[in-house]
C-alpha cells in the first residue's frame, strides 16, 4: 500500500495522491538548525531568519496562546476522529480491511499523543487540554460532527478527510514551533497510508456491483462539503473572515498558506483522482478554468459549518458524551499508572540511598 501505487499504475501523468508524496515533507524534515552560526535568539530575530522557537525560548504571550488553541484543537480532533471509524471496526467487510482500520485508528490515537506532548511544552497539563475539551472551552475539527452510516463512509474519510488534512499538515511539518512541526512530520507519514487505504477501499467498491457503486457515490456526496469546510472559513479578500487568525498566524510563521490556498490546492488534486475513480464530485459548479489554471468550484454552506461548530452537528452531542464517559472510565487506568510511577520512583530513591549509605 506505500508508494505510488495509485498513482501512476496505468496513467503515468497522473500527479501525486496526497501532499505528503510531494517531497514537502522529506524537505522540512531536513530543516536545518542554524540559530548559532547565525547568533540568533530574539525571538522577532529567529522567526525572520526562518528558524525554529524551541519551548526554551523567550515568546510572546499571544504567539503561545495561538499554539496552545491549534495544537490542542488538533490533538482532540485525533482522538474525536477516532469515534466515527470505530464504529466500523467491528463491521468491517473482511479481516484485511479490519486489520487495516484497526491500525489506522490506532495511529489516530498516537497522533493525539505526539500532539498533546507537543502542547504540554507550552506549560500546559494534559489535564487541563483535556477539562478544556471536555467543558467545551476548546473544540476539534468539524469533520467529525458528521455520521458514518454506511462501510463506504470508511473510505471517503480516508480518501477526502485525510486527503484534506494531509493537505493542510504538509506546511505544518514547517511551523516555527519546533516541538509541532517535528510532530507533524512523522503524522504526515502515517496519514499518506490513511489516504490510501481509503482511496482502495473506494476503488474496490467501485468496481463492484451496482449496488456498492451506488453506496461509495452516496458517501461522496455526504462528505466532500464537509471535507472541503475542514480547512476553515474563508480567508482571503472580500470573504476573509473577520477575527480570524490567518494574518498573524501566518506572520508568525505557523500557517504557511491560507485557508482558501489550501482548499483550492486540494480541489485540484481530488477532481481527476474522482474521475479515475468514476466518482461524480457533488458540485455543478465544479470545473477547471483555464485562465486560473485551478478548477473553480460553488460556495460552502458557511451557515452549517458555524451551526456545527455551535455544537449543532448531526453527532455533536454523542461525541462528547462518548468521550467524558470513556475519561471516566478510563480513571482506574490513569491512577494505576500514577500509582505505578510513584512506586518505581520510591524504588530508584531508595537504591540511591542504600548506594551512598554504603
Ligand atoms: N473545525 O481563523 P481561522 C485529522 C475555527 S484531524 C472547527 O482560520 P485558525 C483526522 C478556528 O478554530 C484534522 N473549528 O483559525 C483525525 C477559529 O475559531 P476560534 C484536524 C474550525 O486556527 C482522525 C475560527 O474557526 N486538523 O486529520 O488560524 C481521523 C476561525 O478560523 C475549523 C487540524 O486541527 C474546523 N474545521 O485555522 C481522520 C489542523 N476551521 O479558535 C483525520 C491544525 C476553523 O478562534 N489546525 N475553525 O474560536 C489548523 O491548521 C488551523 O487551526 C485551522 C484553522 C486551519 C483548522
Amino acid at each position: 500500500m506505500y508508494g505510488n501505487d495509485f498513482g501512476d499504475f496505468d496513467d503515468p501523468g497522473a500527479g501525486p495522491l496526497n501532499a505528503a508524496d510531494t517531497g514537502e515533507v522529506e524537505a522540512a524534515a531536513a530543516h536545518a538548525d542554524r540559530r548559532a552560526e547565525l547568533d540568533l535568539s530574539d525571538f522577532d530575530a529567529i522567526i525572520a531568519a526562518d528558524q525554529r522557537i524551541e519551548p526554551r525560548d523567550a515568546m510572546p504571550e499571544e504567539y503561545r496562546q495561538t499554539l496552545i488553541r491549534q495544537i490542542a484543537q488538533h490533538a482532540h480532533s485525533e482522538i474525536i476522529g477516532m469515534q466515527p471509524e470505530g464504529n466500523w471496526l467491528t463491521r468491517a467487510p473482511s479481516l484485511r480491511r479490519k486489520a487495516i482500520l484497526i491500525a489506522k485508528v490506532q495511529d489516530e490515537a498516537g497522533h493525539g499523543l505526539y500532539l498533546y506532548s507537543a502542547a504540554e511544552t507550552l506549560g500546559i497539563t494534559r489535564e487541563e487540554l483535556l477539562d478544556r475539551l471536555h467543558n467545551g472551552k476548546q473544540k476539534y475539527s468539524s469533520i467529525f460532527n458528521y455520521p458514518t452510516l454506511t462501510w463506504a463512509d470508511i473510505g471517503a474519510i480516508g480518501w477526502l478527510v485525510d486527503g484534506a488534512a494531509i493537505m493542510n499538515q504538509v506546511p505544518l511539518c514547517r511551523c516555527s514551533y519546533g516541538p509541532y512541526a517535528r510532530a507533524m512530520i512523522r503524522t504526515c507519514k502515517e496519514e499518506s497510508f490513511h489516504q490510501r487505504q481509503g482511496f482502495e477501499a473506494l476503488w474496490d467498491l467501485m468496481r463492484g456491483t451496482e449496488a456498492q457503486q451506488a453506496m461509495a457515490q452516496d458517501a461522496i456526496n455526504r462528505w466532500w462539503w464537509p471535507a472541503l469546510a475542514m480547512f476553515g472559513p474563508r480567508d482571503t479578500g472580500e470573504h476573509a473572515v473577520k477575527g480570524g487568525h490567518t494574518a498573524q498566524s501566518m506572520a508568525w510563521g505557523i500557517k504557511r498558506f491560507s485557508n482558501d490556498e489550501l482548499r483550492q490546492r486540494f480541489v485540484d488534486m481530488t477532481v481527476p483522482q474522482a474521475e479515475r475513480l468514476g466518482l461524480k464530485l457533488p458540485d455543478p459548479e465544479l470545473k477547471w478554468n483555464e485562465e486560473r489554471g485551478h478548477y473553480d468550484f460553488g460556495e460552502i454552506d458557511w451557515d452549517e459549518f458555524w451551526r456545527v461548530l455551535k455544537g449543532d452537528g448531526a453527532c455533536n452531542a454523542q461525541r462528547m458524551e462518548r468521550r467524558v464517559t470513556s475519561h471516566k472510565q478510563g480513571a482506574w487506568v490513569r491512577d494505576a499508572a500514577a500509582a505505578y510511577a510513584a512506586k518505581s520512583e520510591g524504588r530508584k530513591a531508595a537504591a540511591s540511598n542504600e548506594g551512598s549509605a554504603a
